[in-house]
């Protein structure tokens, strides 16, 4: 018998949105959809910085689903945008447990890809009590060898190309560290180098993102809103080896090995390597590791939606009233 692909769920809308302030300058953007008496999922974004988009409603039946999507510090809709004062690892945290009080929620389903499953691992490991599930893409452990592997020296032999124009704003006698060189650009006075720093460095990650290539990527990463959060907040982390202490994501795994957890990761996926998945699963055998054998990095690509969709209808069956 051949098995159907799943696809995405319709297009939907918001039922309801929140600004929340939180510790200041920062307010954040949230929004519901789905169910309202449903089984709560919280979706969370990657960069980090990136934001959420109306795709990411997609992933969960939205009959059965509360699904809660937020824009980080500095990210999408929330304010000040690309902003990176107070915006740290433990505080996107302590912006989770602020969000679930708000909206009432006692325990949920923690479903995020790239920067968000590095996100949803560190919650999770935090407020092991809060989360009923993990469903995790794309994982990005952000030990030093996923930074160097991506900013420095690694991708760049896949996509020599796409590598030259992430070469191009640095000086050559800096480009022996790009995420320092970047982050001077980036936080710079200059106007004018910051977009132009912030569009290099969010094209360079939208163009390796997917197998194949894909028409639209130049027009979203390159778009200047987009571009800015995203390359800001991102280099912001890795200046700050992401306000993690060395290997503190695989040396705490064991406080959740009581959660039930499915990792989707693309075996090519140049962002984030694969060894990824396969370091996490080693720290949390229990978990159902997928590896999609025709995938890079995107969540967009047919055999990730197949999987991530799958993975919420069986917690779904799990876990719905
Ligand atoms: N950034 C990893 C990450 O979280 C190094 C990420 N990569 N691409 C994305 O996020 C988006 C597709 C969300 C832009």
């Amino acid at each position: 018998m051949v098995k159907t692909l799943q696809q995405y769920y319709p297009p939907i809308e918001p039922y309801k949105t929140h600004t929340l302030v939180v510790e200041a300058p920062h307010q954040l953007y949230i929004e519901e959809c789905g169910n309202p008496d449903g089984l709560p999922v919280l979706f969370l974004h990657g960069g980090p910085g990136a934001g959420c988009a109306p795709f990411h409603r997609r992933f969960y039946d939205p009959a059965i689903y509360r699904i809660v999507l937020f824009d980080q510090r500095g990210a999408g809709r929330s304010t000040p945008h690309a902003e990176l004062e107070g915006n740290t690892s433990q505080a996107l945290v302590a912006d989770i447990e602020a969000i679930r009080e708000h909206l009432g929620i006692e325990n949920w389903l923690v479903f995020g890809g790239s920067w968000g499953s590095t996100l949803a691992l560190l919650y999770a490991q935090t407020h092991t009590d809060r989360v009923l599930a993990l469903v995790l893409r794309g994982i990005f452990l952000c030990r030093p060898e996923d930074i160097s592997w991506f900013y420095q020296h690694g991708a760049s032999r896949i996509f020599p190309e796409y590598w030259e124009q992430y070469l191009a704003p640095i000086e050559e006698d800096q480009r022996h560290d790009m995420v320092s060189a970047y982050y001077r650009l980036l936080t710079g006075e200059d106007e004018g180098k910051r977009l132009e720093a912030a569009r290099a460095w969010s094209l360079w990650e939208g163009r390796t993102i997917s197998l194949l290539p894909c028409a639209q990527t130049d027009d979203s990463f390159g778009n200047a809103h987009f571009a800015l959060s995203m390359a800001r907040i991102e280099c912001h982390y890795f200046m700050n080896d992401s306000f993690l202490e060395p290997n503190q994501l695989l040396r705490d795994a064991h406080k959740i090995a009581h959660i039930p957890t499915v990792i989707v990761h693309g075996r090519y996926d140049v962002v984030c390597a694969v060894d990824n998945a396969f370091a996490l699963h080693a720290a949390m055998p229990h978990a159902d590791l997928q590896i999609i054998a025709n995938a890079g990095h995107a969540a967009s690509e047919e055999g990730i939606v197949d999987a991530l969709v799958s993975a919420t209808r069986e917690l779904a069956r799990r876990f719905a009233k």
